[in-house]
Formats: C-alpha cells, structure tokens, sequence
C-alpha cells in the first residue's frame, strides 16, 4: 500500500502525460458531462493519455494511490457507464487514436482503442474495405468503447456484434500491467479465451487499448426500402422471405408511434409512404454493385408483394433518398423536443414475442399514466427492442415507470440490455436476467481482476450483493 499524496499523484501525472495530457479544474468542466448531457464534466482529472506506456504509467501511480479510474470512449454511454464523480479520475482514450495496420491480405485492421468508428469506415472504404459494424453514433463512438460495450447496431443479423469482429485485443489491467492477445487470426483454441472477458465487461475489469478487427471486401452495391406492413406476423415472414437470396444487410422495424413521433410536427422528417401503416420496416440489401442490389431488392419485395406481405413500399433511388429514410430511424431530436422527460430502454426478447409485448406494456403504461408516450423500434432481427417512453409532467416516479417496463419483460423472459450495456441505469433490475450463480462468478471475476475495487467500480452490479 502506499501513502502517495493527493497532490503528489496529480504532480507525477502531470509529469508523465506532459501537460496537455492531464486536464483538471475548469478544463474538465468546460467538457460535456456525457453526449445527451451537457451539463459540466465531473472529475477529479481527465488522463488522456498518448501511448500505451503512458496509459501503464498512470495506472501503476493510480493503483499505488487507490484512485478510482473511469475509463471514456466517444461518450455516448446510453446507461451511465461512464459517470464519475468529482473524486474519480476519467481516463479518456481519445489520443490513442491511431489506425496502425489495414492488413488487406489477413482482412484485419488493428486500432487504438480511441479510434472514431466513422474514421475507420473511411480509412478502409479508400482501399474498397469495410468493417462490418455501424451505428448510429458512428461519428462519435469509438472502437474502444464498443468493445468494452460489446456494441450492435444495424448489421448484426448478419455480421454479429463486435465481439465477433475480435480477432486480437490488448488491455491495460487496474494494476497497470499489459495483457496482450493480439493474434491476427481466426481459430485459436489454445486454452481460455481471455480476451472474451473483456469485451462487454465496460471498462470493469480492464482498459481496452488496441484490437486486431475482422475486415471484409467492400460490397459496392446498398439498395435501401422501406416498407408499410399490417400485421406483425407478416413482418416475420418478410425477414425470413429476404433472409433467401436478396442480400439482406439491415432489417429495422418502427411501431407506428415511433413513426409518428419522427415523422411529425416535432421532427424534421416527412414520411415518404402515403398512408398509415402497423408496422415500417426500413431494410437495405447489398451486393456486388449497384445495380445488382437494387435487382434483388427489387424482386426479392415484387414478390413478397405478391403473396400479399406487404401494403406499400418506396425503394430508395440514389444515396441521398436512402440517407433520409436511414435518417428517420436514426432520429432522436423530435423525442428530445416534445418531451421533459425521456426513459430509454434497450430490451431483447423472442422475436415472436415482441408484439404482444410490446401491445401488452403499452396497456400497463396507460394504466400507470395517461401521459406517458411508448415509442417501439429496433433491431428485429436480433430479437433487441428500443423503447422510448416520454411525456411531461405531471409523471410517475422513475423506478415505478422501470418496475412497469421490467415486470412485462421478466413475464416473456426477455433481457433488460441488448446492446446498450448496463452501466449504473440499470443495475437495479440486472437480477431479472442474471441469476444468482452468474452474478456470484460476475463477481469472482471483478475481485480477480481489480481486488481493489478502482475500475469503474459500481458499474453493472456492487462488489456486494444487496
Ligand atoms: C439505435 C440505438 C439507440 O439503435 O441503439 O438507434
Ligand atoms: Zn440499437
């Protein structure tokens, strides 16, 4: 144990990240809180370290001084995984930020860990390559932090999450020593798969800072189209209909709130399907080239058309159409206009459950409060539902609005995190999905890793259970 100061420990920080590498005082609160949050940064001091030795240093001084460390990527946290208090330290990623090696001949590319997703995207579009996972914080949202999220988005029915991208990772441990798996290959079963406990873990049991990443060939061709459904069922069989031959690459599904509220008075878009439809589904197939890709998507919904799946369709014709229907689904200001109050939620259920949950939940949440708006979306294919509840006081306490949400799920067995993590927001429910087995050795593993307890401590569950 050492007895290093509070001052001496921001001295030799100060000392090893060269100045503009260790932000305090009022530097740190010039910083927005979080994304969606603009209230003033809090920390203690904002590392930013610019190497990997650097990033060890500050952690060996750290863990000699028991000073909590909160690890940052893009800041677009959806379930506070990144709060910190005014006594923590916020390590941020943001100048390890280097595309180090596109290995076209392996199809790997190997990043620092505060690489800009969309950066990546570009980088490897110049040479026809793509990495397989986007979202729609890609501007923002860094490799690092998606690993530590084990991130989704909108490929994942058919490239998996970025847990499935990970060929090689290297981490920083609370203690400072380096634990590297940065293998550039497929298979690999020579014993456990360390790196695997990593991703997903947010930053709880070690500092995610390089990755080896699967690339693929880019595929020139994308059609977009967006489609007005009736009935849930037919949906479901749309997927599977596309699932054949098309090329499908995304297939999202919008409740009719969730339309309204992104096509109305509140919001910048205008839907380009004249009437009104149960259920919208924005897919895109791709393929070799363009033309080729609007073929397929093209027969692949004339005939779905034909055995009646659908009601109305618009294919997008160049790029620019296609990027607005994507901008629809990726919308979020017109929620943050008509409402006070905003509660996300990030479920996963059984794909053939989702509607009558879905009918189910909007029953209980009238019952609870008149004002309270359910918008659905999400990720069907992968059985992940976003839900957005909004309204204007007078509400519900937060935790009864939860216990609503929470209870209907727990009813179809469904997750309480698809894709956005657990952070702080929703520990108190994680023992709906994780029972007392896994969160013992959930446990096990944190007191392994970091037995002090000054990696992002509190997030996903307490040291102690309850
Ligand atoms: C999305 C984010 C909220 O799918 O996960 O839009
Ligand atoms: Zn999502």
């Amino acid at each position: 144990m050492s007895n290093i100061t509070q001052s001496r420990l921001l001295a030799e920080l100060n000392t090893i990240l060269r100045f503009s590498g260790l932000l305090t005082g009022e530097a740190v609160k010039s910083r927005a809180a979080t994304f969606w949050d603009n209230s003033p940064m809090r920390a203690k001091a904002l590392l930013r370290p610019s190497s990997v030795e650097q990033l060890q240093q500050c952690m060996r001084l750290c863990h000699a001084a028991r000073q909590v460390i909160v690890p940052l990527g893009g800041n677009t946290s959806l379930a506070e995984g990144t709060a910190a208090s005014a006594d923590d330290m916020v390590l941020s990623l943001e100048r390890l930020n280097q595309i180090e090696q596109i290995d076209t001949v392996s199809q790997t590319v190997t990043v620092q860990a505060g690489v800009v997703l969309q950066a990546l995207h570009e980088a490897l579009a110049a040479q026809n390559w793509v990495f397989p996972v986007d979202l729609g914080a890609r501007g923002s949202c860094t490799l690092g932090g998606m690993l530590a999220t084990n991130a989704g988005g909108f490929g994942v029915l058919v490239h998996g999450m970025m847990r499935t991208q990970v060929l090689g990772l290297e981490v920083v441990l609370a203690d400072g020593s380096l634990l590297s798996s940065m293998h550039g290959f497929l298979k690999n079963n020579s014993g456990y798969d360390l790196k695997q406990l990593f991703i997903g873990s947010e930053g709880t049991l070690g500092i995610i800072t390089r990755a080896i990443l699967r690339i693929k060939p880019a595929l020139a061709g994308r059609a977009s189209a967006l489609l007005g459904v009736e009935r849930f069922e037919q949906v479901c069989e749309l997927l599977k209909h596309l699932q054949s031959g098309s090329g499908l690459s995304a297939f999202e599904v919008m409740w009719p709130s969730f339309w309204r509220l992104n096509t109305g008075e509140y919001s910048s878009h205008q839907s380009p399907l004249a009437g009104e439809h149960n259920f919208y589904v924005l897919l895109e197939c791709q393929a070799s080239s363009q033309a080729a890709a609007e073929a397929a998507c093209c027969s692949a919904l004339e005939a779905a058309f034909n055995d009646g799946l659908l009601q109305d369709a618009v294919i997008a014709q160049s790029m620019a159409e296609a990027q607005s229907l994507w901008a629809i689904r990726e919308a979020y200001e017109a929620e943050q206009k008509r409402f006070k109050q905003i509660w996300g939620f990030d479920v996963s259920l059984r794909i053939a459950d989702m509607q009558r949950f879905a009918q189910l939940l909007e029953e209980r949440l009238k019952r609870l409060s008149a004002a309270i708006y359910l918008s659905v979306y999400g990720h069907l294919a992968d059985g992940n539902l976003h839900l957005i509840l909004g309204g204007n006081p007078p509400l519900p306490e937060t935790h009864t609005v939860e216990e609503v949400v929470y209870q209907c799920l727990a009813e179809f067995g469904g997750s309480i995190s698809a894709e956005h993590g657990v952070g702080l927001e929703k520990k108190p429910w994680l023992h709906l999905t994780r029972n007392a087995n896994e969160l013992h050795w959930m446990r096990q593993l944190k007191q392994l890793f970091d037995p002090h307890g000054l990696l992002n401590p509190g997030k996903i569950f307490d040291s102690e259970p309850a």
